[in-house]
């Protein structure tokens, strides 16, 4: 029997990383995508898959991925995205705001558009989105990124509504605190005392494992079985602002 296969972007840290673990534990063969070669290519000798240097914000970069995956594909995993900054709309920098639209919504677009054919050709394909809980409120100095991540929930959606009747399933994931190495030293741009305040007092916050393993069942459900969206937070965590922490 052919394996199955799945591509993860944004496989070299976080939920990327992590979902590409938990999906060649269950017997996918993985396409480890990232633009840090080291980091992809450790990842890919540890778990059996395969390393593809790609950012996907560049069309060529994302033309190079879908040239080495081939005719087809089971499982993609739209995990490259990310925040910048957290100002006030007022103060806010344009450049960061391009940068989040370009990573979390034409980054999406390139990747899909590439795979969509090997995806269609498997007969049984899967996309799943990761979104986030910024892609259903609103908070305050986070519109770049809620505005972005709204585009990724509204992406998927559409998806799903042009995809109905092919074998493809359509799923968004949005994690809400998930305490990662990158995602907030990211987001201020190396200010570490700033992303550590991020988790301050909270007990346990998600970490990508939790989401990888979330990521992993709506892959393994049977085939007619579609989640359309699942979110998944912190038990601290009960909305956006209303997060427990311990003094
Ligand atoms: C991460 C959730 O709260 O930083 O996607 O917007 S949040």
């Amino acid at each position: 029997m052919t394996r199955r296969t799945a591509v993860v972007t944004g496989a070299s840290s976080g939920i990327g990383a992590a979902t590409a673990r938990a999906l060649a534990a269950e017997g996918y063969d993985v396409w480890c995508a990232a633009r840090r070669s080291d980091r992809i290519e450790a990842l890919a000798a540890e778990i059996g898959g395969t390393a593809v240097t790609c950012d996907v914000t560049s069309p060529a970069s994302v033309a190079e991925l879908a040239g080495a995956v081939g005719d087809t594909l089971n499982v993609l995993v739209n995990n490259a995205g990310g925040a910048l900054g957290l100002e006030p709309v007022a103060e806010a920098d344009p450049e960061d705001w391009r940068r989040m639209f370009d990573v979390n919504v034409l980054g999406l677009l390139h990747v899909i558009q590439a795979l969509l054919p090997a995806l269609r050709a498997s007969g049984d394909g899967l996309i799943v989105n990761v979104g986030s809980t910024a892609g259903r409120i609103a908070y305050e100095g986070g519109a770049g990124y809620t505005a972005a991540k709204h585009g990724t929930q509204v992406v998927s959606e559409t998806l799903r509504l042009e995809l109905v009747g092919e074998p493809i399933r359509v799923s968004e994931i949005a994690p809400g605190m998930v305490r990662t190495e990158g995602f907030s030293t990211v987001r201020f741009k190396g200010d570490r005392a700033r992303a550590e305040a991020v988790y301050a007092g909270v007990a346990k916050p998600l970490t990508a494992e939790d989401v990888a393993d979330a990521i992993a069942w709506i892959a393994t459900r049977p085939s007619h079985v579609n989640i359309d969206e699942l979110v998944i937070k912190p038990r601290a965590q009960a909305a956006q602002h209303k997060v427990h922490r311990e003094t």
